[in-house]
C-alpha cells in the first residue's frame, strides 16, 4: 500500500479509483493504482531521502503517455514544482526554460535526453533517467502538500518577447478542473482523446487532468494524425473530443479525401461521443457548420488562456450559438471594459477582464508584469476583446497586433523578429499574422537585407527553425527593399499583413 500524499485532492481521488483504467498509452494500459504507484516511485526518487523538494522546480520531458503522466504526478506528490518541456522545441528554446525556471533536476524520456545532454551538462544540472525514477522499490513516506503551492510552470508567449512563466498552483488547477466539471458534464465513464501538446492547459488541464480528476479514462496517441483519430472514434469508445480549430480542419480534410464507407464508419464513430469541444484558438464558422454536417456534432466551443485556464464557454444542453463562445463558466468572474477600466454595457465592445480561484499568481519572477497583468480589484486583463450580445460573448480579436495564434499556439510576432535581426543579412523585419483557413493566423515575415547581403526566404525559415519552436517558424517570408512606414517612421503593420495579400492573390 502507498503512503498517499495527502492534501492534494487530485491525488486522493485517484486513489479510490484503484484498477479502473487510467490511461491507455502508447506505452499500455495502466490503471488508477498503477499511476499511484509509479507516481510514489517517482515522487522516492525525487525526494533522495528529504521530507518534500519544498517548491524546487522539476522539468520534465517525454513523449505524451503514461511516463509523462507518471513524472508529473511524482512531481507533485513529492511536493515539486513542475515544468514541462515541449517535445517540438529545438535546444534554443529548452535552454530558455531551463535558465528561466532553473529546476534542481531535469527528467527525460530516454528517447529525448540526447536534447538535454549538454543543455544539463552546461549549466550543471542533473539529468535523470524516467525508467529509472519508474523502477519499483521501497517508498518514501511522502509530504503533505498544500493546494495554495505551485504545481504547473506553463511558459506563455506576450508582448515582451521570450516566453514567461505563468505559476499554477494546486488550488489553481483544481478550480480550472472544477469549472469544467458540471459544465461539461463529466463522468467517470468517460473515455477522452489526448493528442494535444502536454505543455499547454488545453492538453494538460481540460483533457488529461480532468478525466483523472474523475476517474475517467484518457486514451493518449503518440502525435495528431488526423487518419487515426478517425479511426479511434471509428471503434465507438470514444465519449468526448477536444481539439483545436486547425485540427478539426484537418479532420474535415481527411473526411473528405476518404470513400465513401469509410467516411459512413467514421461518422458514425463521432456520433457515438456524447461532447465535442473546440478552443484555443477563433472556431471559423464554416469549420463548425461543416463538422456538423458530417457527424451530427455542433461543437461546443469555448475560451480559455494559460493564466486563467478556461474562462467562457457554450452550453452542454441548449443552443450553441456559431462564432460566440458562451458565459462565464462556474467560479468565473468576467466583465468587459473599456480604456479606463469602466464595465461596458452589454453590445459595446471591450476587453475581457477574469477573476477568480483558477486564474494565476504570477508569472515567475517577474514581479512587474505581473502587477501590470493585474488591475483594481484583483481582475486579470487578458488582452482579448470581446462584446456580449443577447447574453452570450463573442470574442473579437486581441489588442496586440504582435500576439499570434496558429494552429492553436500562441506566439509572439517580437520574439520572431528579434531571431531574424540577429540573422547577419536581415538589416529589418516586421512579422504579421496572416488570416488563413488551415492555421488561424499564417506566421509571415516581411524581411529587408543590409546592402550588398544575399540571402533567400529557405535561408532564414531555416536559420528560424534552428532557433525557433517549429510553429514560430514564418510560413511565408518576402524579401523587401523597405518597411511600410507611417509619417512617423513606425513600421505599419496592417500595410505588411497586406502585402501578404496581394502576393497571395497573384
Ligand atoms: C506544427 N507546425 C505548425 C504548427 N504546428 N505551424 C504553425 N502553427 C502550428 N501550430 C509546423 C510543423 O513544424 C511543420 O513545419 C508544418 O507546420 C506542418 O506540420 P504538421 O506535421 O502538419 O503539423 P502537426 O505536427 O500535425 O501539428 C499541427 C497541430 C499542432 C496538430 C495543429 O500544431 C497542435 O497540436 N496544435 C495544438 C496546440 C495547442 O494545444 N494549443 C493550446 C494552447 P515544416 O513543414 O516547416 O517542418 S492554448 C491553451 O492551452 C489555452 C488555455 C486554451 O484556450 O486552450
Ligand atoms: P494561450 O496563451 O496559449 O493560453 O492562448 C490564449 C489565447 O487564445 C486567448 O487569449 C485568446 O486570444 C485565444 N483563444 C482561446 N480560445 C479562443 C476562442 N474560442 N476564440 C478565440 N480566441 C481564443
Amino acid at each position: 500500500m502507498d503512503s498517499h500524499s495527502s492534501g492534494l485532492r487530485l491525488v486522493e481521488r485517484a486513489g479510490t479509483f484503484h484498477d479502473r483504467p487510467a490511461l491507455l498509452a502508447p506505452e499500455g494500459a495502466f490503471t488508477f493504482d498503477d499511476l499511484m504507484s509509479a507516481s510514489a516511485a517517482v515522487a522516492t526518487g525525487l525526494l533522495a531521502g528529504r521530507d518534500s523538494l519544498d517548491g524546487e522546480r522539476i522539468c520534465y520531458l517525454a513523449p505524451p503517455g503514461w511516463a509523462y503522466t507518471a513524472m508529473q504526478w511524482g512531481v507533485w506528490r513529492a511536493g515539486g514544482f513542475g515544468v514541462p518541456l515541449a517535445t517540438s522545441h529545438p535546444e534554443r528554446e529548452l535552454a530558455w526554460v531551463l535558465d528561466d525556471a532553473k529546476p534542481e533536476a531535469v527528467v527525460a524520456h530516454p528517447s529525448l535526453a540526447g536534447r538535454l545532454q549538454d543543455l544539463t551538462n552546461d549549466r550543471k544540472i542533473p539529468l535523470l533517467l524516467t525508467p529509472a525514477l519508474l523502477r519499483d522499490g521501497p517508498r518514501a513516506e511522502l509530504p503533505e502538500v498544500d493546494e495554495s503551492d505551485p504545481a504547473l510552470m506553463l511558459y506563455t508567449s506576450g508582448t515582451t518577447g521570450k516566453p514567461k512563466g505563468v505559476v499554477l498552483t494546486h488550488a489553481n488547477l483544481r478550480a480550472q478542473v472544477e469549472a469544467l466539471s458540471e459544465a461539461w458534464g463529466w463522468t467517470q465513464d468517460d473515455h477522452i482523446l489526448l493528442h494535444l501538446p502536454l505543455h499547454h492547459v488545453h492538453g494538460i488541464v481540460n483533457v488529461l487532468t480532468s478525466a483523472l480528476w474523475h476517474g475517467a479514462t484518457c486514451e493518449v496517441l503518440p502525435r495528431f494524425r488526423a487518419v487515426d483519430v478517425w479511426e479511434r472514434l471509428a471503434r465507438c469508445e470514444v465519449t468526448l473530443y477536444m481539439a483545436v480549430p486547425t485540427v478539426y480542419r484537418r479532420l474535415i480534410d481527411a473526411w473528405d479525401a476518404a470513400d465513401t464507407d469509410t467516411r459512413e464508419a467514421w461518422s458514425q464513430g463521432a456520433r457515438a461521443c456524447r461532447l465535442m469541444v473546440s478552443g484555443s484558438a477563433a472556431l471559423p464558422v464554416p469549420t463548425l457548420e461543416r463538422w456538423e454536417e458530417i457527424t451530427g456534432h455542433r461543437l461546443l466551443e469555448r475560451y480559455g488562456m494559460t493564466e486563467i485556464g478556461m474562462g467562457l464557454s457554450n452550453p452542454l444542453e441548449g443552443a450553441r450559438r456559431a462564432g460566440f463562445v458562451g458565459t462565464p463558466l462556474p467560479g468565473v468572474e468576467a466583465r468587459l471594459v473599456d480604456d479606463d477600466d469602466l464595465e461596458v454595457q452589454e453590445g459595446t465592445p471591450g476587453t475581457i477582464q477574469v477573476r477568480g480561484p483558477a486564474v494565476f499568481g504570477e508569472y515567475w519572477h517577474r514581479p512587474d508584469e505581473t502587477a501590470e497583468a493585474f488591475t483594481v480589484g484583483g481582475w486579470f486583463q487578458t488582452g482579448d476583446q470581446a462584446v456580449v450580445e443577447d447574453g452570450a460573448w463573442r470574442i473579437l480579436g486581441r489588442n496586440s497586433v504582435d500576439i499570434l495564434k496558429t494552429g492553436g499556439e500562441k506566439i509572439s510576432a517580437l520574439e520572431i523578429e528579434d531571431t531574424l535581426r540577429s540573422h547577419p543579412a536581415v538589416a529589418d523585419c516586421a512579422v504579421v499574422g496572416v488570416a488563413d483557413v488551415d492555421w488561424g493566423d499564417r506566421v509571415c515575415a516581411a524581411v529587408v537585407l543590409r546592402p550588398g547581403e544575399i540571402t533567400s526566404a529557405e535561408a532564414l525559415r531555416s536559420f528560424s527553425k534552428k532557433r525557433l519552436a517549429p510553429y514560430k517558424v514564418p510560413k511565408d517570408v518576402l524579401l523587401l527593399e523597405e518597411l511600410p512606414r507611417n509619417a512617423m517612421g513606425k513600421v505599419t503593420k496592417p500595410a505588411v499583413r497586406d502585402l501578404f495579400i496581394e502576393e497571395n492573390d497573384e
